[in-house]
């Protein structure tokens, strides 16, 4: 499919004068509201990507810009060297909000796994006894944490991490889901501080692990005092059903008030994407006390993290998810989601499965990773009006915006059913 006259001068205006380092679908977007995104030619599509979950709230969402219009005319950016008005009554709202003590402002996502990372060494140096620059953390096989050099020294993939060196070191990893390697390593390397880990890998595919695997993770932790670090910054705030994917398996339909039996919490939380419902970059660590008292003034900071625009559009963003009960809608139509997609699997030789939790789904193409398939389904779903993107090849994540209704599901699963029989051999 060629784009249209005015999509392709753009697109060709990118490739002349920007870094090549993205392969995108070749959508020219101008405009969104809500579930829907209209490109340059006026067609309108279902956003089935929210920006990599960013946009939970959906598109342009009236309550997140009004505040974004109305503080934008007051006040942006003091940076930290003042007081501002809204960060504190913002500290307040997000720490009661998930349920701990502290936060620590950023801007991305990146960024708040960097902070964590510190506050984490600190923390093993401070309070573990370990031995000066022997901490170590524990990280696992396929993940997804970000870009910062740091990060990508503990990536398994190599286009991410390959002539990116020399690489940082103090990192472990494990393969995901393996309980038993976890606990052989927390065993054998008394100099860990912290086990990072994605409750659900985006990246990876959707890689969902097994119901007690946070659980028993949760467990160890405690046991050989090493702090769980909970990367949450594509699976939080309502995307999988739950507040927090962490407490995924727990049955209080995504209301959870972390005082269920069968929440568990993590020790350092790492929020960024749909705190700001995608307005904005936004994110932060949160953790007790007693861990965020290692970083003292001067030892971390940003000049934009916890800017009065972030605070504000922050807190209204989270507000939206609480009062359009958006947790609880992502978790009823995943249901209904995965249903669908596994009664048309079950007479279907293109799509092997499904899997995922809420609105975080993917299914898996019957295909080699190195195939086209997935990419030209995607293509097929544009042209049919349907925005999303494949990843690892042969896996295509769907993870539209949580204010989707039932009846736009219906739409969209009869959409993405129809293209995809039009792959059937
Ligand atoms: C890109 C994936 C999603 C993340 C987790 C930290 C970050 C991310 C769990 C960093 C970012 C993004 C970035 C984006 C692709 C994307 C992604 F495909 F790579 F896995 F969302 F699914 N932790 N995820 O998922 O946050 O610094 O970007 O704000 O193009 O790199 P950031």
């Amino acid at each position: 499919m060629e784009p249209l006259v005015e999509s392709y001068n753009l697109i060709e205006l990118e490739h002349q004068h920007g870094a090549h380092d993205y392969h995108p679908i070749p959508a020219v977007l101008e405009r969104g509201e809500g579930v829907f995104l209209w490109d340059v030619e006026g067609k309108k599509y279902y956003d089935f990507l929210s920006a990599y979950s960013a946009v939970n709230q959906g598109h342009c969402h009236p309550r997140i810009v009004k505040a974004i219009q109305d503080q934008a005319q007051t006040l942006t950016l003091t940076s930290r060297a003042f007081h501002n008005n809204k960060l504190g009554e913002y500290m307040k709202y997000v720490t009661d909000y998930f349920g701990f003590e502290r936060l620590l402002p950023s801007n991305t996502g990146a960024e708040a796994v960097e902070a964590a990372i510190k506050i984490t060494r600190k923390w093993g140096y401070t309070k573990k006894n370990i031995p000066e620059n022997q901490a170590e953390i524990v990280v696992c096989e396929q993940n997804f944490h970000g870009r910062t050099s740091t990060i990508i020294s503990f990536s398994s993939d190599s286009g991410s991490r390959q002539h990116f060196g020399p690489h940082a070191s103090g990192f472990i990893s494990i393969p995901y889901n393996d309980i038993d390697a976890l606990e052989k390593t927390l065993q054998n390397h008394p100099n860990v501080a912290g086990f990072l880990v994605e409750p659900i890998q985006g990246e990876a595919g959707v890689y969902t692990p097994d119901p007690d695997f946070i659980r028993k993770a949760r467990a160890l932790c405690s046991h050989y005092n090493v702090l769980l670090m909970a990367d949450e910054i594509q699976t939080g705030i309502g995307r999988t059903g739950a507040l927090l994917a962490v407490c995924g398996n727990c049955d209080c339909s995504g209301s959870c008030e972390r005082q269920e039996a069968t929440y568990i919490r993590p020790d350092v939380l790492i929020l960024g994407k749909a705190i700001s419902g995608g307005t904005y970059p936004v994110s932060a660590v949160l953790c007790d006390a007693e861990i965020m008292e290692v970083i003292q003034p001067g030892q971390h900071g940003s000049t934009f993290g916890g800017n009065p625009m972030a605070c504000t559009v922050a807190k209204e963003a989270l507000e939206v998810i609480r009062d359009e009960k958006l947790t609880q809608n992502a978790r009823k139509l995943g249901i209904k989601f995965r249903n669908a997609m596994q009664s048309y699997i079950d007479s279907s030789s293109i799509v092997l499965s499904v899997r995922g939790r809420g609105l975080l789904n993917a299914i898996v193409i019957n295909d080699s990773e190195e195939s086209k398939t997935a990419w030209n389904i995607c293509l097929k779903l544009m042209e049919n009006g349907l925005l999303a993107k494949p990843t690892h090849g042969n896996i295509i994540r769907f993870a539209p915006p949580l204010v989707m209704t039932e009846a736009q599901l219906d739409d969209c699963i009869s959409i993405i059913t129809k293209t995809l029989i039009e792959f059937e051999p």
